[in-house]
């Protein structure tokens, strides 16, 4: 049985997202686990569609890049045709109570009712989408951090209901809890993590960034004024970050690694000479695959072929049970 797990299109993907997920499903995966680019769940708040659709294929490459084998990958929105009525039947299996109890929904429509902007359907059912994207490829195990928990959550409680009202059809997915990874802070602001959608990008250390680009964030980055290098990530979080990104591209432990510089200008040409050579093979190979458009749609139709494979007779099972179709 698989284990699904996703990276959303919302900006271009980060430090944070290559060493805390990215380069772990490509060193750690297991040879029938499933990845895809949730290009649809990049559509819950404003977005460019143009950018999304690069930003879809550039997430594309970058998962090969990175050295996922090409068949565990596939692009969300190729599996419309069946997400679409499998969503449908989700949605009318849940209550609308259940829908409006996620959290994440909460703190986004409330962030987003403060700020006057409005708040998406999509951003509400999102939930629902997601409880396809984990149901029709009948994954049962799904990594995922606390914030998204609850929605997979939902997703099994729905697969439960689904199957004793109608019959049983679907697999019932269980969250876990990924290994422990980096988690790589904003430049810029230590205190909130390196985000694809931050607004102010010298913060951000983006894969497909120019190595001098890349040198120029670390030289930026926010310290503090602390003599001693020491690994104390509540006192000192910007040092801390720097410690971590460095122990995550050697494998030593932070706490250790500090010992081994004398100024803060040697620990950013440091760590600006790691991630320079971390990114490196994954921004060249990426940059290829985006230079070779047939091969890439090659592989994104190959990986679209699967997965409907995958769904197709469980979302036929489930419309017959539902009585529809
Ligand atoms: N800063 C981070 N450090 C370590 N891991 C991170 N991830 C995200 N940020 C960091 C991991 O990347 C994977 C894909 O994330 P996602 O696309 O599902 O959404 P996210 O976590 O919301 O990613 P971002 O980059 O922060 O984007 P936005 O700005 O859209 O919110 C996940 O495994 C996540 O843990």
């Amino acid at each position: 049985m698989p284990r699904l797990s996703a990276i959303t299109p919302s900006g271009p993907a980060h430090l944070g997202n290559y060493l805390g997920a990215i380069r772990r499903w490509a060193r750690e995966g297991r040879p029938g686990d499933l990845y895809f680019v949730s290009d649809l769940h990049g559509m819950t708040t404003s977005y460019h569609p143009q950018r999304l659709r690069h930003r879809s294929r550039e997430l594309l490459a970058l998962l090969v890049a990175a050295g996922i084998e090409p068949d565990q990958i596939f692009v969300q929105s190729d599996l419309l045709p069946q997400l679409g009525p499998l969503t449908w039947v989700l949605e009318c299996t849940c209550s609308f109570g259940e829908a409006a109890r996620m959290t994440q929904f909460k703190e986004k429509s409330a962030a987003r009712e403060l700020a006057e902007t409005p708040v998406r359907v999509g951003l509400f059912t999102y939930p629902v989408l997601m409880a396809a994207d984990i149901l029709l490829q009948g994954a049962d195990e799904v990594p995922v951090g606390d914030d998204q928990a609850q929605h997979v959550e939902l997703a099994r409680s729905l697969a439960r209901r689904f199957n004793t009202t109608f019959g049983d059809a679907l697999v019932v997915p269980r969250a876990v809890t990924p290994p422990a990874a980096a988690r790589v802070k904003d430049l810029s602001d230590p205190t909130r993590k390196m985000a694809k959608s931050t607004p102010d990008a010298a913060g951000v250390l983006f894969v497909m960034d120019e190595p001098d680009l890349l040198r120029r964030k670390v030289k930026r980055a926010v310290t503090d004024s602390f003599d001693r290098l020491e690994y104390h990530p509540d006192e000192q979080p910007g040092l801390a970050n720097l410690l971590e990104i460095v122990a995550a591209c050697t494998g030593k432990p932070a706490r250790e690694v500090a010992d081994a510089f004398g100024s803060y200008g040697e620990l950013k040409d440091t760590v600006a000479d790691l991630v320079i050579e971390e990114l490196r093979p994954i921004r060249e190979r990426t940059g290829e695959l985006l230079a070779d458009p047939p091969e890439l749609d090659r592989i994104r139709r190959q990986g679209a072929e699967r997965a409907t494979e995958r769904g197709a007779d469980r979302l036929s099972t489930v419309l017959r049970l539902a009585g529809v179709g």
